[in-house]
């Protein structure tokens, strides 16, 4: 329908609709800035149509929960392009349990301090319209400018579902506007709605007829409610009873326990009396607007895959086989880009120290900035590759699936069902998947997946167990396409997943916090990935990846070759002129005298000093004193591991070798290889389950509100790494 229908009707209608007296008295569109606040239940297509309208690249994916924080974008309406628009996580009602519907349940409260919105975009799921009129009729008796917009209504077309929209808009007396934000449909047809809806005045928005008879609720105290704050709507009345905690300030604290107090207010049964009403009015209102099938009618390919997906054996044999796939494809897919990465970084580095000439500036361009970066660059198409392949699971919502197979699994351990899919995006990135975390209603289970899901091998592992892999494990293939490579690497995530249930499993005998536990997720229909949204997906996480950490990297390689290029008082010095008199007596040797002057060089730098001090302590897990740094420079973020050893490495030795052969020849001054068997298993376990990564442990605090839960984190990941590499060392040496 288009907006001018939608205004005609709305000022036509005979309905309870109050838009029809309106006359314009309040321009909002032309002031600075106008907010509108995007809310409806999950999954509903919020995120969809925000980056539509916005151009923004918010994450979407097909699971309930996906967004868990207000997000921010502008767009225009009409010649005025200052309009915010804010993102909200999804709410099933005005009855908020989890940490991400609180968010959005304050600021349709006005209880948010940043966002006071000046008009609400209800965004409802065509193909679900029941569920979602629920949080809509909640919405209405709140009294804002309130617009719908209906998704997904190309599966409702599938499902046999047909919407009369003007009888619809009628009906709840706002206007209704149908689009499709994965096509980009009816924005257009939005925008100008929004025009003509910020053209009403916010009193007279507030005059819409009640969907139900709030005040029948609880007269006597939301009368009293409304005594002392004039401004409030009886509905926002009635929430202020229930949770004046969070709403009211301060100072006005104490007068609504009174209120509840003196008129015997109880929320529970207000709250089922009013969720009755509701449904009985919204069965009306479908009874008259939209026709569905019968029951049995139209079975979607939806119902007819997950027959097989979640099968308690097909199902869970589906599930290893796709978790195997996306471990191996990581490695096969991966290997010839990075090849070529690698060869380019070679050949460019041996290419400029033939070219630049020889000072302390061209070295540490070659040896620090060229090598850090060719050490962090190899990995773009493994992270591309992981990210991608997460993102379609997301997108085809085949996640939410795994969330529901293993709810048993993770109930056992004091985890939850939700657990799941901040534990794998975590095989991504910790630091949004504790985030995510936000979706989990108990506070138990929510705190027992942040503090185990940074055990799950995110990305930034990968660069450190590939280079150690490949210097220690056959690149070896059974039947052809096993890769005994990958197999390591899966375990390795294995590793870490087993350690994070465990651990759960011990943690939650010493957690008490008590509170009923369930699983209730709404499994989403499959849908095809967005190829595109995947392809954005993978070039920005490896834009980030180069940049962030690349800065990092950069920064700590910069560093490091400074402090591995010189050292205190002139110990440097003294071994440059011992050795310039041991070559003048003996040119023929002078390559080899050269190379050890570089070793001893980088023996009495700061940095071999202080890795000297630390030896002892590493010494237990068959580390070497540059392991030991770069153990210490892998706190700022785990792939610095690669750069560390690159400087470490090009400071010491000047040849055109790339780091990995580097490393394999690599010996202890007694003459045995550092990178044996035992060394680099130990040196795996020790990143898969050590805390090394200070943007998690800020994401932890900022979740928990407490420094207490990050502090015991890093320290039992630390002690559970050391121990166990200790084990691994002693086990195979
Ligand atoms: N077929 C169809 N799919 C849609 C439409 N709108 C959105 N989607 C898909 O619906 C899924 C959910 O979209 P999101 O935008 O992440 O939903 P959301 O409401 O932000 O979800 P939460 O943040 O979890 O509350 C995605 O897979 C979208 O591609 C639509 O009109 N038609
Ligand atoms: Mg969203």
């Amino acid at each position: 329908m288009n907006c001018k229908s939608t205004v005609e009707s709305l000022f036509s209608s005979q309905s309870r609709n109050l838009f029809l007296f309106s006359a314009p008295t309040f321009v909002a569109l032309a002031a600075a800035k106008f907010h509108i606040a995007l809310v409806g239940n999950p999954n509903s297509g919020k995120t969809s149509l925000f980056n539509a309208l916005t151009g923004l690249n918010q994450k979407v994916g097909n699971f309930p929960g996906v967004t868990v924080d207000k997000k921010v974008g502008f767009f225009s309406v009409e010649e005025n392009n200052d309009t915010e628009l804010i993102d909200l996580p999804g709410t099933y009602s005005l009855y908020p349990r989890k940490a991400d519907e609180w968010v959005a349940y304050k600021v349709l409260m006005g209880a948010d301090a940043d966002v006071q919105p000046d008009m609400v975009l209800l965004v409802a799921d065509a193909s679900n319209l029941k569920r979602n009129l629920l949080f809509c009729s909640q919405i209405i008796d709140l009294k804002l400018p309130v617009l719908l917009a209906l998704t997904m209504n190309d599966l409702a077309a599938k499902k046999g579902i047909k919407i009369d929209i003007e009888g619809l808009e009628a009906a709840l007396g706002i206007p209704v506007v149908a689009v499709n934000p994965r096509k980009n449909k009816g924005l257009a047809e939005l925008k100008k709605a929004i025009a003509a809806l910020s053209l009403t005045s916010r009193e007279i928005c507030s005059k819409v007829a009640d969907f139900i008879d709030v005040a029948a609720l609880a007269p006597k105290a939301i009368e009293e409610v409304q005594l002392v704050f004039p401004e409030l709507s009886k509905y926002s009345a009635l929430h202020h009873l229930i949770n004046f905690e969070e709403l009211a300030s301060k100072n006005d604290h104490d007068q609504i326990p009174e209120i509840v107090q003196k008129n015997n207010f109880n929320p529970t049964k207000s709250q089922a009396e009013e969720i009755m009403q509701r449904y009985t009015h919204i069965r009306q209102i479908m009874q008259k607007n939209v026709v569905e099938p019968g029951p049995l009618e139209k079975k979607l390919f939806s119902d007819k895959l997950d027959n097989l997906l979640l099968h308690r054996i097909w199902g869970n044999i589906v599930l290893l086989a796709v978790l195997f796939l996306l471990f191996q494809s990581v490695f096969l897919l991966a290997k010839f880009p990075m090849d070529g990465i690698e060869w380019c970084f070679t050949n460019a580095s041996s290419w400029l120290s033939a070219k630049l000439p020889n000072g302390w500036w061209s070295d540490l361009f070659i040896n620090g900035i060229v090598a850090g970066l060719g050490g962090i660059m190899v990995f773009i198409p493994q992270i591309m590759i992981l990210f991608g392949i997460i993102t379609m699971l997301e997108d085809s919502g085949y996640m939410a699936r795994i969330g529901f197979l293993s709810d048993r699994l993770m109930r056992k351990v004091g985890l939850n069902g939700k657990s799941v899919m901040p534990m794998i995006s975590s095989f991504a990135c910790a630091v949004p998947a504790i985030l995510s975390a936000r979706n989990i209603e108990n506070k138990k289970e929510r705190l027992l997946t942040i503090l185990v899901t940074p055990l799950m091998s995110c990305s930034a592992r990968l660069p450190v167990y590939t280079i150690l892999i490949s210097l220690v494990i056959d690149d070896h293939y059974y039947f052809g396409f096993l890769s005994l490579q990958g197999l390591v690497m899966m375990g390795l995530y294995f590793l870490g997943t087993f350690m994070a249930l465990l651990m759960s499993f011990i943690f939650k005998w010493f957690i008490t916090i008590k509170e009923k536990s369930f699983f209730i997720l709404e499994l989403p229909i499959y849908r095809a990935p967005r190829w595109k949204n995947v392809g954005i997906t993978m070039i920005e996480k490896a834009r980030i990846f180069v940049t962030d950490a690349g800065k990092v990297i950069m920064m700590i390689s910069l560093a490091l070759w400074f402090l591995s290029s010189y050292g205190p008082g002139n110990e440097i010095k003294q071994i440059e002129t011992q050795y310039a008199a041991k070559i003048a007596a003996t040119p023929t040797l002078q390559d080899s005298l050269h190379r050890s002057m570089l070793a001893e060089k980088l023996n009495h730098s700061y940095a071999g000093k202080l890795g000297k001090i630390m030896e002892p302590a590493i010494a237990p897990l068959g580390y070497d004193w540059k392991i030991g740094i770069a153990l210490i420079t892998s706190f700022a973020a785990r792939e610095v591991f690669v750069g560390t050893m690159a400087t470490l490495y090009s400071v010491e030795e000047d040849d055109d070798q790339s780091l990995r052969q580097k490393m394999q020849s690599a010996t202890h001054p007694d003459g045995t290889k550092i990178y044996t068997l035992p060394a680099a298993l130990s040196l795996m376990v020790f990143y898969v389950l050590a805390m090394q990564c200070m943007s998690t442990l800020a994401a932890v605090k900022r979740e928990t509100r407490s420094w207490k839960w990050p502090l015991f984190q890093l320290a039992y990941m630390t002690l559970l790494a050391y121990g166990m590499s200790f084990l691994v060392y002693q086990l195979f040496s």
